[in-house]
């Protein structure tokens, strides 16, 4: 079943408040939706391998790539959902992945951690922690040598600032001067393990000095202001060809992935970072811009469509024929 040309936004959005927070409330409120679907699926044995939610993070996502263009890059870990439909790619695409169907973006043979959608630019979902700097760092360095004015951004967690090869992609982006955004996704866990216990340092962002790049920091409880901050670093990677290491503070609200009851931190903890949760944040702020509780049910009620109208697609795909095993495991598009 080969999906339907399906428009970016849906129809009944063009009646919708045109503010920019509008849009953003939008996404995050589908990221949200479709991930408590999934988690849901993966319950009833819909979804099989890894589902690494970003419930808590959509904030970042959102606001990051709200700075972007459509022609920049994007490489992220294993927790992709959020940022690949924030990136453009249909809920229906996304789903079907999980899924494991034919249907999905990677032809349902990548899963939960490899979501990739070459039409909008976002070149995946990696599974090996830090594994995939050094390749973002490759594709900025492939934007400044063809002169395309792309900017490439690069998320990553905490966890990955131990790793070799965050270290090496940082060290060649500042010497050769590439126009990337690194964020770091500082959610306060690596798995089970607090930052306190796996860095000498409390403050990520000053790794930047070491390799004489620019840095900055903060939380991001607010989508607008992520997109404000995140602006400036996109705005030095695009006219001044600069590196920048962005490391944002957020909470994951669900365990790392679903087999993890995250019982490392208290109940009290959760409370206290689910009451300073970026969505309804983010839907007091789309009041405050002028829209009404009704416009705003209208926004909620068209995603709702949507997630229930991705789900079915979903359900309704065929799994990928036996016989693309050979070809995708022998051939692929680099054989001889
Ligand atoms: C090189 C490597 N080591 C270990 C793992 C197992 N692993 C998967 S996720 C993870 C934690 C990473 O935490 P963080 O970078 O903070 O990202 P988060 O999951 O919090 O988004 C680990 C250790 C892995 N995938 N790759």
């Amino acid at each position: 079943m080969a999906e339907k040309a399906h428009p970016k936004k849906a129809p009944a959005h063009s009646a919708l408040p045109s503010a920019p927070i509008a849009e953003y409330y939008r996404q995050m409120h589908l990221i949200r939706r479709l991930e408590e679907e999934a988690a849901r699926a993966y319950a009833a044995g819909k979804i099989g391998g890894f589902l690494h939610l970003y419930i808590g993070q959509e904030a970042v996502g959102v606001g990051a790539l709200a700075a972007l263009k459509p022609e920049d890059y994007v490489v992220t870990t294993y927790r992709d959902h959020g940022i690949a439909i924030a990136k453009g790619m249909s809920s229906r695409k996304l789903m079907a992945e999980l899924w494991g169907k034919a249907t999905g973006c990677s032809g349902g043979l990548g899963g939960s951690m490899h979501m990739f959608d070459a039409e909008n630019n976002m070149l995946g979902g990696y599974g090996i922690v830090g594994g995939h700097i050094p390749l973002a760092a490759g594709v900025a360095f492939a934007c400044k040598y063809r002169g395309d004015k792309r900017v490439t951004l690069c998320f990553f967690g905490d966890g990955a600032v131990s790793i070799g090869g965050f270290h090496e992609a940082l060290s060649l982006a500042a010497l050769w001067k590439l126009p990337i955004v690194f964020i770091c996704e500082n959610n306060e866990f690596s798995m089970g393990t607090p930052l306190s216990r796996t860095l000498s340092v409390e403050d990520i962002s000053i790794k930047a000095d070491g390799y004489g790049m620019a840095r900055d920091r903060f939380f991001a409880t607010d989508v607008m202001l992520v997109k404000e901050r995140i602006a400036e670093a996109v705005a030095r990677a695009r006219d001044e060809s600069l590196p920048t290491l962005v490391e944002v503070r957020t909470y994951r609200f669900r365990g790392h992935s679903m087999s993890d009851p995250a019982k490392y931190r208290t109940p009290k903890e959760l409370e206290e970072h689910k009451s300073r949760d970026p969505l309804t944040l983010a839907r007091k702020k789309l009041i405050e811009s002028g829209a009404t509780e009704e416009d705003v049910a209208k926004i909620e009620a068209a995603v709702e469509a949507e997630v229930v109208d991705a789900i079915k697609f979903a359900d309704e795909s065929p799994s990928p024929d036996v016989n693309v095993l050979e070809p995708t495991t022998y051939d692929g598009p680099f054989a001889a």
